[in-house]
């Protein structure tokens, strides 16, 4: 389940967005240090695909909080749809949303425009339909826009898999993959890589997929990664998330897998969180956020395990999943915590002030931290 009120639409602001009152975003002012950066320098997420294969429902499910029966009533897309989330979420892209029937041989199509800017290029395929006509239409985009700009990360949602059995999922997987590259290698084109990732929008896999797909993005990673190890092996910690709080993507993690349930445990916890501060955490006049720098909440599992979540920034959420006895030294947790948010302020501090000096660089998502109230200390440590 990603939205608390799937079922229903009385829920006043409540309705469409989940876990969110409508006006819970990001204003314009948050991203003001990128002001200057225009809509089209951004990096670009494309979802491409066949007709029907699910891509609007995407988009709409993990960034604009449409529940997932809600795509039922899609209509089909006819031109380009262009979003920028740099408003709506801390990581700084646009999603273009194609058209099932793009022709590539259309004089309209520019590949130079479309493919030259992009960070990552979905591709989509229907895994509850026939997909030979998918493959050959995912081999002539990817050595496509690969010829445009090599540096492309190709990413392939073999997706609606919900009602497939895991052992047909697996069987599916194994088959695209292998037909999918020997085109590439009939092509010469070992050198291109595709990614596989098994999605539906009815469970947090697609979550979980955008998530290694945004990830990919960020320059960042190999930093806020190892912030997470220092912090998590210095506190008891079994695992750790940072989240991006409204599209609940998670943006970063330690370097221990990821098993589906302990993200699902995070994502639910969010919402609850979320939830009850919305209700109860609000001014009675209905001012304030519910989400802010306060925000803080554990909670007990009858597992003998505790998930701890804590404001990083306004965009921002650690989620940790620790054993009960670790967290009888929650004062060495709260204090480590505090090093760690000071650590992520710098890592952006850095990334502004590069930003101000060179310019926009292009070629990755923008991690914003401008809008963290927190000030970094000079002598902030990990512990
Ligand atoms: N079972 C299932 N159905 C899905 C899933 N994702 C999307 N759908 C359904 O697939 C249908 C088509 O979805 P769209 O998002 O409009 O597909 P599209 O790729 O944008 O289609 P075009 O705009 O025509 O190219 C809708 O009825 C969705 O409800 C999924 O994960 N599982
Ligand atoms: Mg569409």
């Amino acid at each position: 389940m990603t939205d608390s009120y799937d079922d229903d639409d009385n829920f006043g602001s409540y309705s469409m967005v989940g876990s969110f009152p409508k006006d819970f975003g990001y204003e314009p002012g948050d991203n003001e240090d990128y002001s200057t950066q225009s809509s089209d320098e951004k990096p670009r997420i494309l979802l491409m695909g066949l007709r029907r294969s699910g891509k609007s429902s995407i988009q709409k499910v993990v960034f604009h909080k449409m529940s997932p029966n809600e795509t039922l009533f899609l209509e089909s897309t006819a031109k380009v749809v262009k979003d920028d989330i740099s408003n709506s979420s801390f990581v700084q892209f646009q999603i273009w949303d194609f058209p099932g029937q793009i022709d590539f041989f259309d004089p309209a199509f520019d590949s130079e425009l479309i493919f030259g800017n992009c960070g990552a290029l979905v591709f989509v395929i229907d895994a509850q339909d026939e997909y030979m006509e998918a493959l050959q239409k995912l081999h002539s985009t990817v050595t496509r826009a690969y010829k445009v700009n090599p540096k492309i990360k190709f990413e392939v949602f073999i997706h609606k898999v919900d009602g497939i059995s895991d052992d047909h999922k697996i069987e599916i997987q194994r088959d695209i993959h292998q037909r999918a590259n020997d085109e590439l290698a009939d092509a010469g084109l070992e050198s291109l890589y595709l990614s596989f990732y098994l999605t539906s929008i009815y469970d947090h896999s697609i979550f979980e997929a955008f998530s290694k797909v945004v990830q990919k993005l960020i320059p960042q990673l190999p930093t806020l990664e190892n912030l997470l190890d220092i912090l998590i092996s210095r506190s008891g910690i079994e695992k750790a998330f940072l989240f991006d709080v409204v599209s609940k993507i998670y943006i970063a993690t330690d370097s221990a897998p990821v098993d589906m349930q302990s993200y699902e445990l995070c994502c639910d916890m969010i919402d609850v969180v979320i939830d009850i501060s919305c209700i109860y955490g609000l001014k009675d006049d209905g001012e304030g956020s519910a989400y802010d720098q306060e925000t803080l909440s554990t909670i007990k599992m009858n597992n003998t395990t505790v998930l701890y979540l804590r404001e990083v920034n306004k965009f921002l959420a650690l989620v940790c999943i620790l054993r009960e006895e670790n967290f009888d030294k929650r004062g060495l947790i709260d204090y480590n915590f505090l090093c760690f948010r000071n650590a992520i302020q710098e890592v952006f501090d850095v990334r502004n002030n590069a930003l101000e000096g060179a310019g926009a660089d292009s070629s990755g998502a923008r991690v914003n931290g401008a809008a963290n109230p927190h000030k970094a200390r000079d002598d902030s440590v990990v512990v």
